[in-house]
Formats: C-alpha cells, sequence, structure tokens
C-alpha cells in the first residue's frame, strides 16, 4: 500500500459541495482516507482575477500505481463537469497530486512531488495540518521547515464548519 497526498481545489458554484463530491468519489477510486484537513480558504495564486478558492489536503492509502490515481483524479474531475478553459484558472474541481509516499516522479504529464507545492501557501498550510513531519523527497525538507521557509503571502484562512465531514 502506498500512502497518496492530495490537493483539492474549487473556486465555481458550491465549492464545499463540490469538495464533498470528489470526497465521495475518490474513497471510491482510490481507496480510503485515513486524513484530511480543514477547509480553508484561500486567494487566487497565479491569475488573481478569480474568486477566492477552497482547498483541502487528504491522505489516502492505494493500492494504485501513481499513474492510476492521476487518471482517477482526471475522471473524476470529468464527472464533477470540470472544464479546463486556461492555465491556473477557474474550476470546479481541481484535484492534484502533491505526493505519493516517497517516490520522485518526473514525467511529462506526471511531475511528484507536485513541482509549485513548496511555493504555495495554499498547499503548504493544509499538509502542515496534516502531516507537518513528513519529508519532501526532493527538497529533503519537513513540511514545517517548507512552512517558515514560504514567501507566498497571499491569504489563507482555516475555516471551521459545524460539520466539516
Ligand atoms: N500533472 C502533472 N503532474 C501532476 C500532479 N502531480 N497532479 C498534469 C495532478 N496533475 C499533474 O493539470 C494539467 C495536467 O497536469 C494534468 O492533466 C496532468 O497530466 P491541470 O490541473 O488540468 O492544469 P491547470 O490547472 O490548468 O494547470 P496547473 O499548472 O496544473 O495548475 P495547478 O497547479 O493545478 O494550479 N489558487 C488557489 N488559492 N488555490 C488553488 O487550488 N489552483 C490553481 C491551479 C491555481 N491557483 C490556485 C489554485
Ligand atoms: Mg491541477
Amino acid at each position: 500500500m502506498q500512502e497518496v497526498y492530495l490537493l483539492l481545489g474549487s473556486n465555481i458554484g458550491d465549492r464545499e459541495q463540490f469538495l464533498h463530491q470528489a470526497t465521495l468519489l475518490l474513497t471510491q477510486e482510490i481507496g480510503a482516507i485515513t486524513k484530511k484537513s480543514s477547509l480553508y480558504e484561500t486567494a487566487p495564486w497565479g491569475l488573481e482575477e478569480q474568486p477566492e478558492y477552497l482547498n483541502q489536503v487528504l491522505v489516502l492509502v492505494t493500492k494504485l500505481q501513481a499513474r492510476e490515481v492521476l487518471k482517477a483524479a482526471l475522471d473524476i474531475e470529468k464527472i464533477l463537469g470540470r472544464e479546463r478553459i486556461e492555465r491556473w484558472g477557474s474550476r470546479v474541481i481541481d484535484i492534484d497530486i502533491l505526493f505519493y509516499s516517497d517516490e520522485v516522479i518526473d514525467e511529462a504529464d506526471l511531475k511528484v512531488p507536485h513541482p509549485y507545492f513548496h511555493l504555495r501557501r495554499f498547499a503548504v498550510e493544509p499538509m502542515l495540518e496534516v502531516q507537518p513531519d513528513f519529508i519532501h523527497p526532493v527538497l529533503k525538507k519537513s513540511i514545517k521547515s517548507l512552512a517558515l521557509e514560504l514567501s507566498d503571502q497571499l491569504y489563507v484562512q482555516k475555516i471551521n464548519f459545524n460539520n466539516n465531514g
């Protein structure tokens, strides 16, 4: 079994509902969830003229290869109606693979760890909540120290729902 760390993001429509639907489908297709972060309200990174995102990190155990996880994630994005309009632009659901155990994958259509992870507060903060001692397999630093080194100062705010499940 491998451990896969996913980052979910949504910034159109009922964002919380899209994250919830994605979580159900990911459990069916990829494996059981062992941890999940809170939901975070985050300022858009990259293309700033777009609505705020909700982001969340999920940790799952899986029998699938990383490539199979990617395929499942892309299929789920499609099922939930994601249209890819522009790079870094708005989406009802985006599912990125942050880490796949401690594997390093560098292929044209699959890069793990996610190459932008350590540059994005919206990814590092939820990861810090679920696994602060995880060692980034390329940078060889803990999430805790990557969080301290972050220069991205865009707004990231943990939100507390009564029923954050
Ligand atoms: N791909 C390669 N490696 C991976 C990986 N580790 N995980 C390939 C997932 N996909 C990976 O991705 C395009 C292709 O990347 C996939 O088909 C897969 O083969 P995409 O998500 O469809 O393309 P994109 O979103 O247009 O571009 P990109 O560079 O993936 O954008 P990101 O990195 O997904 O960023 N701001 C906030 N606050 N919160 C966000 O969640 N997200 C983005 C999108 C921008 N700004 C954001 C957020
Ligand atoms: Mg993406």
